[in-house]
């Protein structure tokens, strides 16, 4: 199969290519705004996820399961594990007949569980309508340097939840995913240019083209580049794992004060690179430091349970994990960030607390989601709460 045909748009109503979310007066919210709920998927692949993906499971249902105390959950599963999946998922409480909480067990294919990459990129229009964009999927970098391939399913993935949803659907060529954005709910987006500035994703968009399409599709006016992302990052370094705003003219960075280690630089630099930048606003940024874990590295039983079928995807015993705390998922009342049973993780919670004041901060013990590549941000995609502006 071609890469194009391995790429191409499923067969969903959507609105013309010419008609973007910022002319149809739709911008993606801060992740700090009231949820509808929030998206995850089924960890099943077993050259990603070790011994057959049972503790991956067991980690997901965990996350999704405290996610649920806050607000609804919708888990999509695939034929053969949607039993074994409803059965470690709560169900939830009937309210006068409506599904008010707990995790929705939806049916559907996909090639991973990275929903943060592969699910819609949800928008609101402050006329109560939700949106979402389909941008497209290539894998991480395409047939030669991508994580996995066929990515068919998941390219389908953002498609099949709009239409769940009945929400309006944007496709849009870039191709990127959503753990290379985030935003400020007020125009500004901020990214690496390692990910979005490479051939691997986007041969011959320049960086103007690039900032039109994420301004057309996010409702944004300012884009923020970041240079690397965290080292050892296997999607090439996407700001999920460096840096996330936690308020208006506030970002949490991912930060490292030992010169030997490879992140110092990068943490450094890209500090540099806010501290000189103004938001959509006009507002200078306040760069608010996270320190990193205490280094994490894979164990020998750890590498010997991945089946070693995907050239991409073996790793060794010794490898470095790409640990981050930004790599948190903001909900309604809380903050569920990762815990990787380390010192740092006491120092982390006391960052985030301060940060979000009004907000429970949940840590989960996150190593089997760390294993396969990413953490919580990385396996959750958030939807908006579509209301009146
Ligand atoms: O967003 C991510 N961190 C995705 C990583 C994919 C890793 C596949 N094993």
């Amino acid at each position: 199969m071609s890469a194009a045909a391995l790429a191409a748009a499923p067969a969903v109503p959507c609105d013309a290519p010419a008609i973007t979310p910022r002319a149809a007066g739709f911008h993606m919210p801060a992740e700090w705004e009231p949820q509808a709920g929030c998206w995850m998927a089924w960890p099943e692949r077993t050259d990603t996820w070790r011994e057959g993906a049972k503790p991956a499971q067991a980690a997901f249902a965990a996350l999704a399961n405290t996610i649920a105390r806050y607000q609804p959950v919708t888990m999509l599963v695939s034929q053969r594990q949607w039993a074994n999946a409803a059965r470690q998922l709560d169900a939830g409480q009937l309210d006068a007949g409506q599904l008010r909480t707990g995790v929705r067990v939806v049916e559907m294919s996909t090639d991973d569980a990275w929903l943060r990459d592969t699910g819609a990129t949800f928008v609101i229009d402050g006329q109560g309508a939700l949106g979402g964009v389909d941008w497209r999927f290539n894998s991480w970098g395409g047939l030669d340097e991508g994580i996995y391939a066929p990515w068919d399913a998941d390219d389908a993935v953002a498609a099949k939840m709009l239409e769940l949803e009945r929400a309006r659907r944007f496709r849009c060529d870039l191709v990127t995913e959503g753990g290379a954005l985030h935003v400020d709910g007020e125009g500004t987006v901020i990214t690496t240019e390692a990910c979005l500035i490479n051939p691997n994703r986007n041969p011959g968009l320049g960086r103007a083209a690039i900032e039109r399409l994420l301004g057309d599709y996010l409702g944004a006016e300012r884009v923020i580049w970041l240079g690397q992302g965290v080292p050892d990052d296997i999607t090439g370094g996407h700001v999920d794992n460096l840096a996330c705003f936690v308020a208006p003219g506030v970002v949490l960075l991912a930060w490292c004060d030992d010169p030997a280690d490879p992140h110092h630089a990068v943490s450094r630099e890209a500090e540099a690179r806010l501290l000189a930048a103004r938001d959509a606003r006009g507002r200078p940024i306040r760069v608010e430091r996270m320190p990193m874990p205490t280094p994490l590295y894979l164990t020998v039983e750890e590498a010997d349970g991945i089946d070693r079928t995907n050239p991409r995807l073996i790793a060794s015993a010794g490898d470095r994990l790409a640990a981050s705390y930004v790599n948190f998922l903001i909900v309604n009342g809380a903050v569920i960030a990762p815990a990787f049973g380390v010192p740092t993780d006491d120092v982390a919670r006391a960052i985030l607390q301060r940060l979000f004041p009004d907000r429970a901060i949940v840590m989960l013990p996150s190593r089997e989601i760390l294993l396969g590549g990413g953490n919580i941000h990385c396996v959750t995609q958030q939807q908006p709460a579509a209301r009146r502006g």
